[in-house]
């Protein structure tokens, strides 16, 4: 959505953004959606329904996220991942979360940034297909990693932007009263994330 859709939505009164800072969380209402951004570990998100895995192609257990999600999930998780993989960067799969605190597991695979092109559009894919996915099976919490920025090398400002702008564009095609965190490694990916929240809903 850019600014002038934006600034419209306001006049309306259908985007009015509310924004909370506590404890450095930064929560931010946009409608009836909440957007959150925490420091934390991806696979100890016990409050929401889903949570998403920063996959590989193939589905199976790795490093960064997609290591912390299968240790914490247990093998069942991989066994389950078989039956979809492998899958194309921007595409997202949903399994359930066996030993995680979550329901379910949606696993996207991101853009190898300088690899897979065009990087911002597959990126928006993932946010894209994810939320698609939380929709159609009434997921009313969600829980993101920064796809794409660890071992895929996406630089994070300019992934967080994508990200943003995407659940940004979206929020008209969900049902109200979800929450999408966004589970950050450290301290200094909060900020950025923080940032450029706040620049796109200023
Ligand atoms: N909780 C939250 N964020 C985390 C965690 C965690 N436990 N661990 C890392 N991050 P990455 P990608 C951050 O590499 O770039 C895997 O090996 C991390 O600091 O997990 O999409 C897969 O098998 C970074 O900001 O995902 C794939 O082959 C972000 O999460 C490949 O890496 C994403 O880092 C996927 O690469």
């Amino acid at each position: 959505m850019n600014k002038i859709k934006i600034r419209a939505l306001k006049y309306r009164g259908i985007f009015k953004p509310r924004v909370e800072q506590r404890d450095g969380v930064l929560e931010r209402q946009i409608g009836r959606i909440t957007i959150e951004c925490i420091v934390g570990d991806i696979a100890a998100q016990k409050d929401c329904r889903a949570v998403v895995n920063a996959a590989n192609a193939q589905l199976l257990p790795g490093g960064g996220v997609a290591g912390a999600i299968h240790i914490a999930a247990g093998p069942g998780l991989a066994v389950e991942c078989r039956k979809w993989a492998p899958i194309k960067p921007g595409e997202a799969v949903m399994t359930s979360g066996h030993n995680l605190p979550n329901q379910y597991v949606i696993h996207c695979l991101g853009p190898i940034y300088g690899k897979d092109k065009p990087s911002d559009l597959l990126l928006a894919n993932c946010y894209r297909n994810a939320l698609k996915i939380m929709q159609e099976n009434k997921i009313d919490s969600i829980a993101f990693p920064a796809i794409s920025t660890g071992v895929f090398g996406y630089p994070k400002a300019e992934a967080a932007r994508v990200a943003f702008k995407t659940i940004i564009d979206m929020v008209g095609q969900l049902d109200p009263d979800k929450r999408i965190r966004f589970v950050l490694h450290t301290k200094s990916d909060l900020e950025i994330h923080q940032k450029v929240l706040s620049e796109l809903t200023a």
